[in-house]
């Protein structure tokens, strides 16, 4: 009986994988629906935050990320180690959305079932410290203080981040600092000019450098660390407003959007990161180098996407947190690869 099932299965399997060329235009059946915190049930809440807790403590599986104690230290040093690709470059969006689909399994792996948070931060843009995000019960605790500027109050309080800073790997506190007037630029005005331009080439640098930057520099999340900023966990939130502006530029005008895709294939060394004047030697003072060990398992930049310009072809790895995906995997959220829509 077991034996017929197996067989049964594995037939089954075998159909579904020679139909995929079909499958792959298929859109996801019913979609889960991301909401704002400030919209997301308390029971929800509770749950969410309870699953990042628990991925905090896990011990690391894979056993293949420099200096990774946790499980949320791989996902931690996932960014770190491809923090030179996806940043001032055309993947930067859809790596990132990937990066929050990886988070989605880590959650679920600690149970949480619901959809992936984000939080929209024009409802409370110049005064983020009044944000029901920092409620220190229901939400992420509050800003940091002191040396390190480890958060006082709330669930990631006391907790440990074994990746950065820059490319160290060192033991810090979960840390941020709130700065209000900084807040602005995530604001209403910031958000539809970010969106307005036209193409994809424009529209990933208006994003990146409007309310991306915005959050980050009003939110100075792992003390402000371009490479490690994922250690708070208040970076999945601003991630998620960072993808839910991409997804309704995508929505403006989906038969054209839903499959663009360009911007510069690698990082220019004159240009580094978009934030910092100088380039990657400059920056290099400030972050280090990734290490003789991070370099051996860092993915091929290019991998499946030779050419100077970002394409649909582009892979994407999390070194086997889940299977790699390509971009083209991942440009409609609601498509064959990802499940998901914003309210
Ligand atoms: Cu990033």
């Amino acid at each position: 009986m077991a034996k017929l099932t197996v067989l049964l299965l594995a037939a089954i399997a075998a159909s579904i994988s020679t139909a995929s060329p079909l499958k792959r235009q298929t859109k996801c059946a019913s979609p889960t629906v991301r909401v704002s915190w400030h919209d997301m049930a308390a029971a929800d809440k509770k749950a969410y935050i309870a699953a990042e807790q628990c991925i905090l403590k896990a011990p690391a599986k894979l056993n293949k990320m420099p200096g990774a104690v946790t499980r949320w230290d791989e996902f931690v040093s996932l960014h770190q180690i491809h923090a030179l690709q996806i940043h001032s470059t055309g993947q930067f969006l859809p790596y990132h959305r990937y990066f929050l689909h990886v988070h989605e399994f880590l959650l679920a792996e600690c149970g949480y079932k619901g959809a992936h948070p984000y939080w929209d931060e024009t409802r409370d843009a110049s005064k983020f410290t009044a944000s029901p995000v920092f409620d220190p019960t229901t939400g992420f605790g509050g800003t940091g203080s002191g040396t390190g500027a480890c958060v006082q109050n709330g669930p990631f309080k006391n907790m440990t981040v074994n990746i950065g800073p820059g490319f160290t790997t060192k033991p810090r506190c979960v840390n941020r600092q709130i700065t209000d007037f900084l807040s602005s630029l995530t604001n209403k005005a910031a958000v539809t000019k970010a969106l307005a331009p036209k193409t994809y080439e424009e529209a990933w640098i208006s994003i990146y450098n409007g309310p991306h930057l915005g959050g980050h520099m009003a939110l100075s999340m792992m003390n402000g660390d371009s490479i490690t900023s994922p250690g708070d966990p208040l970076f999945m939130l601003h991630h998620g407003f960072v993808d839910k502006m991409w997804y309704d530029w995508q929505m403006q005008s989906p038969e054209k959007r839903l499959t663009e895709m360009g911007g510069p294939n690698a990082q220019d060394p004159a240009i580094g990161f978009l934030e910092f004047s100088g380039g990657v030697e400059q920056e290099a003072a400030m972050w280090g180098k990734p290490t003789a060990a991070m370099l051996a398992v860092t993915p091929n930049p290019h991998n499946g996407d030779p050419g100077n310009v970002t394409t649909l072809s582009h892979i994407m790895s999390s070194l086997g947190i889940i299977p790699d995906a390509t971009v083209a995997d991942v440009m409609d959220p609601a498509g064959q690869y990802l499940c998901y829509t914003y309210k």
